[in-house]
């Protein structure tokens, strides 16, 4: 049996002040969608089975690298960010799943396992990391992990990300993200075309240890931590590699690492059309790699991302990308962040489903430029909210994320068993 971490009574208590609205609202959008050919009850299905992953590192107070101004009872382990998670997942029921990084979440595998299991929860893909150095480790990553220089350094990231499938396996993963922070900050520091070639050969390596099951995602970032230039650093380079490396491999997208104003959603379609998108890293930005809560900047855009995801579903066979939050969380309570922020990428699905496919085609068959983005707007000023409270609810969630949340008074209770963290450490995760 499930457990619950908030109590069951509680969500009750607060949805029954809410639920009578709720249930005339959803009738009377059922009726508007009614009138526009959609059911509202088969959109609302195709929510409740839409699950985003919550990564381990999401539900500690984040930090730039000036400062981190820790919260209270924030997690001291990943056995406290498990049940972070399980909380989020209670109250939204569209996270099922847990994204753990390594080595910042090792533990016991069995343990790990046995601790999400009590929540009913799965975990998603395996994260590695050799964009930093572990504690005790021989070689260095200052200078590169995968792409290094220097062959030993090489082999012991490619040692790294196979531990994180053997910790995968356990756990019962079925995927590995590798994203490094390998590339050069001076003009002539690295050559381009050896580094790649370093990490291509260092890549087919690990691929060659992938479990037959299993997929593999590459993640480019433009840049940061290197700044003059990067080694994946843009979707044609993630592209090649997933290429190179055979049909397990897949590029992922996180929304953040972009140039501004790159229009992200024709590169979505793009790796869709040539069998090649992995996956997403949701979040929004202003700016660079932000790692602000999905939809709180640019939702239209969230939005678009997901029209040309609902577009791809219909259009090919066998197309699963995974759906992760990757997000850091400087002055909110990452609990609350990471709950509205699976129900926003919940919401851009939902108001994706709606656009009239038919009429769509129709007018970009005419060139009716503007008859085509109304289909596109009309969709997206539609507010679907009934229909992701109407799902929280039917599957024993809550109607009102906040409210609930903050009802149970969570928060207060773990900050009376979780020390308080020193402020004054930095950190960019
Ligand atoms: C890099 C990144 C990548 C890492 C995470 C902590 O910026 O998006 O996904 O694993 O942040
Ligand atoms: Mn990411
Ligand atoms: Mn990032």
């Amino acid at each position: 049996m499930t457990e619950h971490i908030i109590d069951p009574t509680i969500v009750e208590a607060e949805n029954s002040k809410r639920e009578a609205d709720l249930r005339r609202d959803y009738e009377s959008l059922g009726e508007r969608l009614d009138r526009r050919g959609v059911s509202i009850d088969a959109i609302k299905a195709k929510v409740a089975d839409f699950n985003v992953a919550v990564p381990s590192w999401g539900v500690g107070t984040g930090g730039t690298r000036f400062a981190r101004f820790p919260g209270a009872g924030e997690p001291r382990d990943i056995f406290d960010k498990i049940e972070d998670c399980a909380v989020i997942s209670q109250l939204t029921q569209a996270t099922h799943t847990v994204s753990l990084h390594i080595p910042w979440d090792k533990a016991d595998p069995n343990r790990l396992k046995q601790a999400a299991s009590r929540f009913n929860l799965g975990f998603d893909a395996m994260n590695s990391n050799t964009f930093a150095d572990a504690k005790g480790q021989l070689q260095s990553y200052k200078f590169g992990s995968l792409s290094a220089s220097d062959a030993a350094t090489r082999q012991q990231a490619i040692e790294h990300n196979l531990e994180c499938i053997e910790i995968g396996k356990t756990v019962g993963s079925k995927a590995l993200t590798v994203w490094i922070g390998d590339g050069s900050n001076f003009p002539g520091q690295t050559n381009f075309a050896t580094q790649f070639e370093h990490y291509l050969d260092a890549m087919k390596a690990i691929y060659a240890e992938l479990p037959d099951d299993w997929r593999i995602y590459t993640e480019h970032k433009m840049y940061e931590p290197a700044f003059y230039s990067t080694v994946v650093q843009d979707w044609g380079t993630n592209y090649i590699i997933a290429k190179e490396l055979g049909e397990k491999a897949f590029c992922l997208v996180d929304l953040g690492h972009h140039a501004p104003n790159v229009n992200i959603e024709m590169i979505v379609s793009r790796l869709a059309q040539f069998g090649k998108l992995g996956g997403f890293h949701f979040n929004d930005s202003k700016y660079g790699d932000d790692d602000l809560d999905a939809g709180s900047i640019d939702p239209y855009r969230l939005f678009l991302v997901f029209n040309e995801l609902v577009d791809a579903e219909e259009r090919y066979s066998d197309f699963h990308p995974a759906h992760m939050l990757d997000q850091s969380h400087n002055v909110t309570d990452p609990i609350e962040s990471l709950m509205l922020s699976a129900a926003d990428v919940q919401r851009a699905y939902a108001q994706a489903l709606l656009v009239d496919r038919a009429g769509l085609k129709a007018a970009q068959e005419g060139n009716d430029a503007l008859g085509a983005t109304q289909a596109l707007r009309l969709a997206y000023r539609t507010d679907v909210e009934p229909i992701l409270a109407m799902a929280r609810l039917e599957n024993g969630g809550a109607i009102d994320l906040l409210a609930t949340y903050r009802a149970a008074g969570y928060r207060q209770k773990v900050a009376e068993i979780r020390p308080a963290v020193e402020a004054g450490s930095s950190g960019i995760v």
